[in-house]
């Protein structure tokens, strides 16, 4: 009786594990992130089953085969089971590929470059600070350490952001979006995001990049593609600058 209970107070939390894992995680606003958000969910799952199956018969075969008092022999020794290794060699084949399957039609998904993006944004990053370029108009927002960028982008739209850096390796990346992207001089990066609810997000960057690094926040505003565009033509009356 008493194993029992101890057993189940170690299985019962074990359970929450993938809500404790996934609360690591925040939560995403973009299509592309959601996605990747699922997968997270999948893979913690099927690991906290894992946890709770080995743990369990672990401390089961502890319990269940002990020495008693009175007990000086070892118990019978034997090896090779062939079918017990079979299947404990296909299990983890089987959970392994599968995960891998998910993963890549995730990926794939996430790295879709959108065909006609509402919005183009080429990022330059610098030591230490970013330049926004709204493609197609002559709308430019610079952040600098002492005055960090706010850029406005519109929800439910596919947007494409084009990475270059200036100088250094740099990292862009908006948590909210649980995507991070390398910024590389002489590399251009590129990839697509729906934002999918209106906010307001902070970016950073994530690469050590030098002295002032962490003085390159920025924010992202999402807001509707109405909103999105009358605040674009405000930019434009004034010159662009932010
Ligand atoms: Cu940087």
């Amino acid at each position: 009786m008493e194993m029992s209970q101890r057993g189940r107070k170690i299985l019962v939390p074990a359970a929450f594990l993938p809500l404790i894992v996934s609360a690591c995680t925040p939560e995403p606003i973009t299509s592309q992130g959601e996605q990747v958000s699922d997968l997270y969910t999948i893979f913690s799952v099927i690991a906290a089953v894992i946890f709770v199956v080995v743990a369990g018969l672990i401390g089961w075969s502890l319990i269940r085969y002990r020495a008693k008092p009175g007990d000086d022999e070892l118990p019978p020794q034997f090896h090779t089971n062939l079918k017990l290794e079979i299947t404990w060699f296909a299990i983890p084949q089987v959970i392994v590929i599968g995960l891998f399957i998910a993963t890549a039609f995730v990926l794939v998904d996430v790295n879709e470059e959108a065909d006609d993006p509402a919005v183009t944004v080429d990022v330059e990053a610098f030591q230490w600070g970013w330049r926004f370029g709204y493609s197609g108009t002559d709308v430019t927002i610079i952040g600098i350490p002492q005055d960090p960028a706010e850029i406005v982008l519109p929800v439910n739209e596919p947007i494409t952001f084009v990475l270059n850096s200036d100088d250094v390796v740099h990292a862009f990346y908006i948590p909210k979006f649980l995507n991070k992207r390398d910024v590389i001089p002489g590399k251009e990066n590129r990839f697509s995001v729906t934002i999918q609810e209106e906010g307001t997000y902070q970016g950073f960057c994530a690469e050590f990049c030098g002295l002032l690094h962490d003085r390159m926040p920025f924010t992202v505003q999402a807001v509707s593609s109405a909103s999105f565009e009358s605040w674009l033509e405000g930019q434009g009356d004034d010159d662009g600058d932010s």
